[in-house]
């Protein structure tokens, strides 16, 4: 391609693009250089609002459905017209980088004010959408908004009175409705997807290549553990006469650890969180809660790593005093792009002449949610260091304006294909 024809090619207000992602950094801003702003939380109503005003004030229509996803369309927009999606997320894990999902979202709105800078039209209408509660800090339901557009509940059948009361209260001072999720499901038809993102591994860094084009999202199963044991007193109670539901807790979280470490049963497994009752130096804990999750690219290696860590926590109950009980809270499949999405990402990188790679993703994205209605693809740029869910996640400008770009290009081509 020569120098000449890549000139010709659309792109993004790199500028407004990077002033953007400057401006949303400030909410939920942690002194660490860190972002807390998990879903339905403040922090994130509030940038959520900002990037809604900055929406309005250049003459789009920003609405926020029932399940708290901040939606923005052009004025004007055919409603007969299937949907070209474009989005991630603005919340946040706790303590996590300002990249992580917001950069989809500033990224897209850039992506839209540019098509209609140009007056560009297709057979897709352009849609931005900042889905709500993708990580599920705060609120332990991921991707709560991509499920509820795809007509999928993300609160688990046994979720407590008191969890959904506590979910309802926030989710409507964000905007939404948590008795009328059902409408928030995508009116007309998804004609593609398209979700911008930091890699947030360290693939495309080691190689240098500025793109990665995604073939593979992994699924994900998360596990709820309940280990009950006996309080008592740590200075009288015999050791052979405990109950300890935390030195259990030690035991479960190592059989999970093994099961992708040494058994590679699954690609990662990980005990993320332990909540220790009553958690006091001189008492044997009387109870655990842990939450636990795994991850692979295919299915089958996925639900067989799950069936062998129950066994194994099986026999947990019969050989220690504790009672161990498990939970699946959320599954989600590993998920393949659409092939002709990923294409089109590929032919956009091609034309503004950047040097492509394609990878599976570790993490996961809205993109895998929406994949059981629509055809998606993912485009990567580089993170410094392959970190994310860190204070130290970056991504340098230029490669943040790349991505846009190439975002821009693809809807530009599978607009007007
Ligand atoms: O946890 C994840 O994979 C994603 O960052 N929500
Ligand atoms: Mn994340
Ligand atoms: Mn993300
Ligand atoms: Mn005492």
């Amino acid at each position: 391609m020569t120098a000449a024809l890549t000139k010709n090619v659309a792109r993004v207000n790199a500028e407004r693009l990077l002033a953007t992602m400057a401006e949303m950094s400030r909410f939920g801003a942690q002194p660490n250089g860190g972002i807390t702003r998990p879903g339905f939380s403040e922090p994130e109503r509030k940038a959520r609002d900002h990037l809604a005003r900055r929406a309005t004030e250049q003459g789009f229509l920003s609405t926020v459905d029932a399940a708290g996803n901040l939606i923005i369309r052009r004025p004007g927009a055919d409603p007969t017209k299937p949907t070209l999606m474009l989005g991630s997320h603005l919340d946040s894990v706790t303590n996590g980088g300002q990249f992580d999902g917001t950069y989809g979202v500033v990224a897209a709105l850039e992506v839209l004010r540019q098509l209609t800078a140009e007056g560009r039209t297709g057979w897709l209408e352009p849609v931005v959408v900042a889905f709500s509660n993708e990580e599920g800090a705060k609120f332990p339901y991921p991707f709560f908004g991509s499920r509820a557009v795809v007509g999928q509940s993300a609160l688990p059948s046994n979720v407590t009175h008191g969890a959904r009361e506590e979910l309802a209260i926030e989710l409507r001072l964000s905007g939404g409705d948590i008795d009328r999720q059902e409408s928030a499901r995508w009116p007309t038809p998804i004609g593609a997807y398209l979700e911008v993102h930091i890699e947030q591994g360290p693939t495309l860094e080691r190689a240098g290549v500025p793109i990665g084009v995604v073939d593979t999202i992994n699924g994900r199963t998360i596990v709820e553990i309940e280990i009950r044991g006996r309080q008592a007193h740590a200075g009288t109670t015999p050791m052979n006469q405990r109950a300890d539901a935390l030195a259990t807790a030690a035991r479960v979280i190592l059989v999970i650890e093994r099961a992708a470490r040494e058994q590679r049963l699954c690609s990662v497994s990980t005990v993320g969180n332990a909540s220790v009752t009553p958690g006091e130096a001189n008492v044997v804990a009387g109870e655990v809660h842990l939450t636990a999750e795994i991850r692979d690219s295919n299915r089958g290696r996925l639900r067989r790593a799950e069936a062998a860590i129950r066994a194994e926590l099986d026999t947990f109950r019969v050989s220690e005093a504790t009672l161990v009980h498990i939970d699946v809270t959320m599954r989600t499949d590993p998920v393949a792009a659409d092939a002709t999405v990923s294409s089109v990402i590929r032919e956009a990188a091609s034309s503004l002449e950047l040097e492509h790679l394609v990878l599976s993703s570790g993490a996961g994205h809205d993109a895998q949610i929406i994949a059981a209605e629509a055809p998606i693809g993912m485009i990567f740029v580089p993170s410094r260091g392959g970190v994310s869910h860190a204070p130290e996640e970056y991504t340098d400008d230029e490669d943040l304006v790349h991505g846009a770009n190439v975002l821009l290009q693809s809807a530009i081509l599978l607009m007007e294909q």
